[in-house]
């Protein structure tokens, strides 16, 4: 008899869902009991880190994890991190065990009431199979929705008395069958975009977190470098998707509707590529656009494109647009635009500026190492001080849920142990994903952890200013010592508070097989 389980697993096994992340309870025992060799089961020790890990490694692999979670209050956990899964569009296939069928109705301990309804708003689609009959094409359903684009997180609750039952006589049908997204930008609708970037006066490229997600990043650099354009980052990114070091590279624009109008006002024709239009943050109300430019925009997602207040948009993977326009688009030779030069700030005998912080990491870093950042004010200081150069090498939340970074960055170590990961990470940020320095540890998976410890919620003080709210309760953050929480969750840990003190750690963190904190003595600029 093939079980429901051996059929779940053999599902897995045959989408390469050999990574799991999880944290068990009772209802996910039977599951996960006679554990198979050829999976490997990564413990957090708080769903919110587990759902980071797993979403930081769906990024950084573009291959699903399996997340086991208890039921209500397991899965309940993870949802402040799942608010960015979902934007980030990462596969991540999440199961939460479910108490036996026949008790659920009575809401019995550890039963989920309405299972499928819990995660709902922040999941691509979330079920509970009807029947134990249906568990193993529901889970076939969850990974390939998963897995097609728009990418993203789907939920599946399973009671546990299903497991063992009978998988009946057709799940290898289930199991075996593939699902392509074959879709592509018709030729016509090419030569439409082809003729309007030929005939701009001036072209500008947005490019969003989907160019990374779908290694475009070489064909970008190749339109932007036969149209001559310059090529700006959409606001908030949670990837990076450009070379920050070439000439074209302008920035990131800012987050909200006057600065960005601003920006793109001297082109005629703005090209957005794989980013929503846009993910304004600041209330700055204004007109979107300057009534002569026109905004072209390409994603794959039909929410995105639907919901966006401008532009004329096409539903189309980007990879294959950017790379089909690299070559139709006619070549032009327009000199380079200039970068406005930006005056790094100064340190105090003390403490450091972020600028320094994000020059020395820079300077010392492999090229290719892989940045995981959540140091909320720092955003300018870190975009202006480091060069990244290949894809892959830049992922930040999402949607600006604090507890993603820390916890991620052991699943993006995992994905790429090839490269050097270093987390930036703020030190009130940190708090919220901490455990994922035990991970860290019991596996060790070795990655740079950076506390920038200003002692704030610094970006809160920025905001505050900005929305003119005064009399704010105290945000500052005293007394947290990140070397002896490190040190408590068993990864070694320094504190520097100058220049020279921080590259010596820096180098002997980069030298090391296991996971390394520095906490970097800062303050908010
Ligand atoms: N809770 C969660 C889960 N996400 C959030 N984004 C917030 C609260 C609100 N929040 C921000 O948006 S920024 C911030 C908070 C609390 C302060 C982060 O402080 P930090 O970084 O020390 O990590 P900075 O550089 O001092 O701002
Ligand atoms: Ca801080």
């Amino acid at each position: 008899m093939t079980t429901i389980r051996d059929a779940a697993f053999s599902l897995l096994r045959r989408h390469g869902m050999t990574m799991m992340f999880g944290n068990p309870g009772s209802n996910e025992l039977r599951f996960l009991q006679d554990f198979p060799s050829d999976f490997r089961y990564i413990l957090g020790l708080h769903e919110g880190a587990v759902m980071a890990m797993a979403d930081g490694y769906a990024q950084a692999s573009g291959r699903a994890p399996l997340v086991s979670l208890h039921s209500a209050a397991g899965t309940g956990s993870s949802m402040g991190v799942l608010s960015n899964t979902v934007y980030s569009k990462s596969p991540v296939v999440v199961l939460s065990g479910q108490q036996v069928r026949d008790t659920v109705g009575q809401e019995v301990m550890v039963a989920s009431h309405d299972a499928a309804q819990l995660p709902r708003p922040l999941s691509k689609w979330s079920t509970e199979p009807l029947s134990s009959g249906d568990v193993v094409r529901s889970l076939a359903q969850a990974i390939h929705l998963a897995n097609l684009a728009p990418k993203g997180p789907t939920h599946i609750s399973v009671p546990y008395d299903d497991w063992d039952q009978d998988a009946g006589e057709n799940p290898d049908f289930v199991v075996r069958r593939a699902v392509t997204d074959a879709t592509a930008l018709a030729d016509r609708h090419l030569a439409e975009i082809t003729a309007s970037l030929d005939a701009a006066r001036s072209p500008v490229l947005v490019l969003g977190p989907e160019v990374d997600a779908r290694h475009a990043n070489g064909d970008a650099v190749r339109l932007a470098e036969r149209l001559g354009a310059p090529v700006w980052i959409a606001p908030s990114p949670a990837r990076c998707p450009f070379p920050t070091t070439h000439p074209l590279f302008q920035g990131v624009l800012p987050a909200n509707v006057t600065g960005i109008a601003k920006l793109l006002a001297g082109h005629d024709v703005v090209l957005v590529l794989g980013a929503p239009v846009f993910r304004y943050h600041h209330q700055h109300p204004g007109r979107y656009l300057a009534d002569s430019s026109r905004l072209i925009h390409i994603s794959d997602d039909p929410s995105e494109v639907t919901r966006a207040p401008f532009g004329d948009a096409y539903l189309a993977p980007v990879d294959d647009a950017v790379a089909r326009l690299a070559d139709s688009v006619a070549p032009r030779s327009t000199p380079p635009p200039t970068r406005a030069d930006r005056t790094a700030g100064l340190d105090c005998p003390d403490r450091m500026h972020p600028d320094t912080v994000f020059r020395t990491i820079s300077a010392l870093a492999p090229e290719d190492a892989i940045h995981v950042v959540e140091s909320t004010s720092t955003a300018e200081a870190f975009w202006s001080n480091v060069a990244i150069r290949h894809q892959g090498s830049f992922y930040s939340a999402a949607a600006g849920g604090l507890g993603f970074g820390l916890p991620a960055a052991v699943g993006v170590q995992l994905a790429q142990p090839g490269r050097h990961v270093v987390a930036s990470i703020g030190d009130g940020s940190a708090n919220f994903g901490l455990v994922g320095l035990w991970t860290a540890a019991r596996y060790r998976i070795p990655v740079t952890f950076v506390i920038l410890r200003n002692g704030t919620y610094g970006a809160l003080e920025g905001f505050g200013r900005r929305l003119s709210a005064t009399g704010l309760p105290g945000f500052e953050l005293p007394d947290i010592d990140f070397v002896r929480l490190a040190n408590g969750y068993g990864v070694a840990a320094e504190s520097v508070s100058t220049e020279a003190d921080f590259r010596d750690a820096l180098t002997k963190a980069f030298a090391a097989d296991e996971p390394v904190l520095i906490e970097a003595q800062t303050f908010y600029a």
